[in-house]
């Protein structure tokens, strides 16, 4: 059945129907009452008699959508496409937004993108055609907030190959960020895998007040948390707090949830989430959920004493919630507004501010629009402009529109801001960027979710710190991080002081929603007889190749192409902003393989030594002379590595390059799983500080491969120069069926047989 613009009622209504029946057999079963995670969860097991243990048991769970970004759909439908099937069998979505630079302005740079990327949008659009497969075409908006305002409902599971994906658990769905090999699993008619999470509650007593806004509730959390304390886990919200808070609030909460590792987070179904499902004409949802709305929050018990129920569970008091700021390099590091001036002064960095942004999946809702054009307006009124640029990106057409109806894009208009198209744009390096270049240390605040190096121009000397809209706002008037607008003033050309007003944000538009200019493409009843075309000659498009099986040898004698010193996010593995345009490319896009990585021999980030031949070169070169010469490697990463993105070409590249194993101290979620998809081992080092016995011209042997126990120990050796040995156990946590991966190259080639077979 072709994709519509919206889940069908009916599809809801079969996760409904069986609701209640599924969640008092997971009560009897465990013995207790549940979390809304786990009913959930429960609610869509492939099998409802599967192990649920915490942390342990993987699980097949079925999913009712998937939705799909264009920079990471390429590969995820390259790969599709492979698996021999006519259709998907799960409603799945494609959304162009990643591609698109901002450069001059909403209008031009769309126009830019459509002729720039037309190949690629040429690409998505038959195969989603071909596929039964939705598109939305570029301008429609950022996928997490098209998949608000259409596809999520609550109680809902879907899997998304971004990892915001659990932007969704604003309105009580279980959306999960996966790599793209996932949604194949998914696609094809396989069960997704993945590991029973254990379950963090997080109690928010309180309500927001004055400045203070939902991002500072994750900033909190992240600050509490750590960007590694959510791996493995759920986060869900809940108490009094929770229910203040708009769905698009929650939205944004649960969206930087990524940034703590967390597989997702969520809030319960509630009169907030009701009203912005009505508001976006989807009456029907509310009506199905309402019917079954003590399914679709915790039990009682558990509300009642939480710390019974969950693994942990952390206050926070929305009362006494000050806005923070985060940054620069790691989301987890939080302060106070007020306090950032003094600290910028202490370690040196500039307090001017080159650049603020607005936007991005995380915050760009009506309500956050409305919140940051409040304080634009005052400004104007008040005879303030912006001391620095400002940049506004809207997170959808719908959101667009609406704002330009109710007059908010001519608030930001009359305070010099520029407003780009509804696009990832600057949060994911899509930005040309010419006032400084490598070097200038400059400061930017964004109301985005990452602040990793380079992210968002390119530059390492760019120092990013992430906060709420209205305070990036309230800081590009002042031009400095040194500015509290709770207690400072600002002074306009007349010479007097102004003290900005306490922002005022409509959670929803009084007059409903412009849907604006619709941009999606339904896919035709029988796409069987579409030709998807990928040209040979093509840059950025190729067919791939199916990787070798595994030859049934141990690993013996690997160089070490790169260890890593520090942060070894997905952004440093593989590159985003001028790579984005190879993402459907395995071969071009790995010539950005580790060129982000700091060599931990040498303090240089993006080179090291070729063990063929001595000479020092970039990562990416040296892992194509290892390939082209049949000579396997390792990598070695500290710890959380792979943190951040979903892309998969950060376990891709490796694979296509002859990496072996990646050996880390612990692995971000995404990246382990998309390094096991596709055939590469992922061991840590049972002892951490094995990491620092590794040298650089170190070989490294992985033993026993044929007798691959299920989370196991795996004998490793590191052979020193001189030949002298050191023994050391790697840890990994393959289940039985990952295991297969592992043998048959890639968990796509077991599908293939699969399908094959079937
Ligand atoms: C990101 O925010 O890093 C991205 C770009 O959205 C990625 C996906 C990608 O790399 O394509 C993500 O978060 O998964
Ligand atoms: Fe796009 Fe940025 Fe959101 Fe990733 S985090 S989906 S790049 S807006």
């Amino acid at each position: 059945m072709a994709e519509t613009a919206r889940t069908p009622i009916e599809l809801i209504q079969g996760v409904y129907g069986r609701l209640p029946e599924r969640v008092a057999a997971g009560r009897e079963r465990l013995g207790r009452p549940l979390t809304f995670a786990e009913k959930v969860l429960i609610n869509h097991l492939d099998r409802p008699d599967q192990a649920t243990e915490r942390g342990k048991s993987y699980v097949d769970l079925r999913p009712d959508r998937v939705a799909m970004q264009d920079a990471t759909a390429q590969m995820a439908l390259l790969q599709f496409m492979t698996a021999g099937l006519d259709e998907a069998e799960v409603p799945a979505t494609v959304h162009c937004d990643h591609l698109i630079q901002a450069r001059v302005d909403a209008k031009t740079d769309l126009m830019a993108a459509v002729e720039g990327n037309a190949e690629v949008y040429d690409f998505l659009e038959s195969v989603s055609a071909r596929y039964g497969i939705g598109f939305w075409k570029p301008g429609s908006g950022i996928i997490h907030q098209v998949v608000l305002e259409q596809y999520a409902f609550p109680g809902g599971m879907m899997i998304g190959t971004d990892s915001h994906t659990p932007n969704a658990g604003g309105l009580g769905m279980v959306a999960i960020g996966v790599g793209g090999a996932d949604a194949v699993d998914v696609m094809t008619g396989f069960p997704f895998n993945v590991r029973w999470p254990k379950l963090i509650g997080v109690h928010l007593t309180g309500e927001l007040n004055g400045w203070t806004a939902s991002k500072d509730v994750i900033l909190k959390v992240a600050e509490i948390l750590t960007v590694k304390g959510g791996t493995g886990a759920i986060v869900e919200y809940f108490g009094p707090g929770a229910e203040s808070i708009s769905a698009t609030g929650k939205g944004t909460i649960c969206n930087m949830g990524a940034e703590i590792g967390a597989t997702t987070s969520l809030f319960a179904y509630d009169p907030a989430i009701a009203r912005y499902l009505k508001s976006t004409a989807r009456e029907d949802y509310v009506d199905a959920a309402d019917a079954v709305a003590a399914h679709l929050r915790a039990d009682d018990e558990v509300l009642a004493d939480p710390g019974a129920y969950f693994d942990q569970v952390i206050e926070i008091d929305l009362d006494a919630l000050r806005p923070l700021i985060n940054g620069p390099h790691t989301p987890d590091r939080a302060r106070p507004v007020d306090a950032l001036g003094d600290e910028a002064r202490a370690e040196g960095w500039p307090e001017k501010i080159s650049y603020a942004l607005v936007g991005s999946c995380t915050n760009s809702s009506y309500e956050d629009i409305t919140r940051a054009a409040s304080i634009a307006r005052h400004a104007a009124d008040n005879g303030l402009r912006t001391k620095t640029d400002l940049m506004i990106t809207p997170g959808s057409e719908q959101v667009r529109a609406t704002i330009e109806r109710d007059g908010l894009l001519a608030d930001f208009d009359r305070i010099g801001a520029t407003v780009l198209a509804n696009a990832c744009g600057p949060c994911i390096g899509q930005w040309a960027r010419s006032d400084v270049s490598e070097g200038d240390a400059n400061t930017i605040v964004t109301s985005y979710n990452r602040n990793f190096p380079k992210r968002n121009d390119g530059l390492a000397s760019t120092l990013a710190f992430v906060t709420s809209p209205e305070t990036v706002v309230a800081l590009a008037l002042a031009g400095t991080v040194d500015f509290d607008p709770v207690t400072d003033t600002l002074t306009n050309d007349a010479g007097e002081e102004i003290k900005l007003v306490v922002p005022v944000g409509e959670e929803l538009p009084a007059q409903g929603f412009d849907p604006g200019e619709s941009g999606f493409v339904e896919a035709p009843d029988d796409g069987g007889a579409i030709e998807v075309v990928v040209r040979p000659e093509s840059d950025r498009l190729q067919l791939l190749q199916p990787f070798a099986p595994w030859d049934g040898q141990d690993y013996e004698g690997l160089p070490v192409l790169v260890k890593a010193q520090g942060k070894c996010t997905t952004d440093h593995i593989s590159a985003a902003g001028p790579w984005l345009k190879y993402r459907g490319h395995l071969e071009n896009i790995s010539g950005n393989l580790f060129l982000g990585a700091v060599n931990a021999f040498t303090g240089v980030a993006g080179e090291g030594k070729d063990q063929l031949d001595g000479q020092v070169k970039p990562f990416p070169e040296i892992a194509k002379h290892y390939h082209e010469s049949g000579q396997g490697w390792v990598a070695i990463g500290d710890e959380n590595y792979g943190e951040g993105s979903s892309r998969e070409h950060a376990a891709m590249e490796p694979r296509f390059r002859n990496a072996k194993v990646v050996f880390a101290r612990s692995f971000a979620r995404i990246a382990e799983t998309n390094l096991k998809k596709q055939g590469v081992l992922a061991l840590t080092f049972a002892d951490p500080a094995t990491y620092d016995q590794i040298g650089e011209d170190d070989h490294i042997s992985v033993l026993g491969l044929a007798d691959l126990k299920p989370e196991s120990t795996v004998r490793c050796r590191i052979t020193k120069p001189d030949g002298t040995t050191v023994d050391f156990d790697g840890v990994q946590t393959l289940s039985p069926e990952q295991i297969d991966w592992f043998r048959a190259g890639s968990a796509l080639n077991l599908i293939r047989q699969k399908v094959a077979q079937s």
